[in-house]
């Protein structure tokens, strides 16, 4: 049994969303925010989830390690593409790129006090995480010309991933104005059965 430490609308969305694709028997801890138990720091250090305690008892953080583990864990449930095949690269590539590049640029500014020590640099940290993230946005989109998912012909926890990072973006309108690919792929993956029922819980549309 997995035990995933998450809360709605958080980057367990992603996590939860590959164990789902797994097939893996789960359960889920909440973990509130502001105060996450005591102890929790022993699981994941900076108190972040997602976090994911295996079937042995470790514990892992980072998102895209726990996608890439299940993938490697359960090679036939469509995660991502196998190590070694043709569309790896590729999949290696935006896991790292979404998880490297965009999701610390929206902790940037919904925790805009931890990178500046000025209280009036607040809004500037805010606006340049916006800046930094939309430039990021901007290449997957280009990259998502004339193709239906991120990597190869498939569906991939990439695109489930980069769905979650749509509905982070703080301008709400922003990615259906600005990024038609990416909205195009956020919208067929809207109707995927297995997306539709973990939003009832993250609640992100
Ligand atoms: N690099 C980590 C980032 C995880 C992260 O920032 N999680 C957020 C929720 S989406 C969190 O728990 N933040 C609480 C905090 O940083 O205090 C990953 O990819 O999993």
């Amino acid at each position: 049994m997995y035990k995933l430490y998450s809360r709605a609308g958080s980057g367990g969305f992603v996590a939860e969303a590959a164990l789902r694709m797994a097939g893996a028997p789960y359960e889920i801890v909440p973990i509130d925010k502001a105060s996450p138990p005591s102890g929790f720091e022993k699981l994941s250090p900076l108190r972040q989830v997602p976090a994911l305690t295996l079937p042995d008892g470790r514990t892992i953080t980072e998102s895209a390690a726990i996608c890439l583990l299940l993938q490697e864990t359960f090679p036939a449930a469509g995660i991502g593409p196998e190590a070694g095949s043709h569309d790896r690269p590729e999949f290696l590539r935006w896991l790292a790129f979404l998880s490297s590049m965009l999701y610390p640029t929206m902790m940037r500014y919904f925790f805009c006090e931890r990178s500046t020590t000025d209280p009036d640099g607040l809004e500037p940290v805010k606006q340049a995480a916006i800046v930094e993230f939309d430039r990021g946005f901007s290449i997957v989109d280009h990259a998502l010309t004339g193709r239906d998912w991120l990597v190869g012909g498939q569906r991939s926890i990439a695109d489930i991933y980069l769905l979650m990072l749509a509905y982070w973006h703080p301008v709400a309108d922003k990615p259906r104005d600005e990024w038609t690919n990416i909205v195009r792929v956020c919208e067929a993956l809207k109707r995927d059965p297995l997306v539709a029922k973990l939003n009832e819980a993250h609640r992100f549309w």
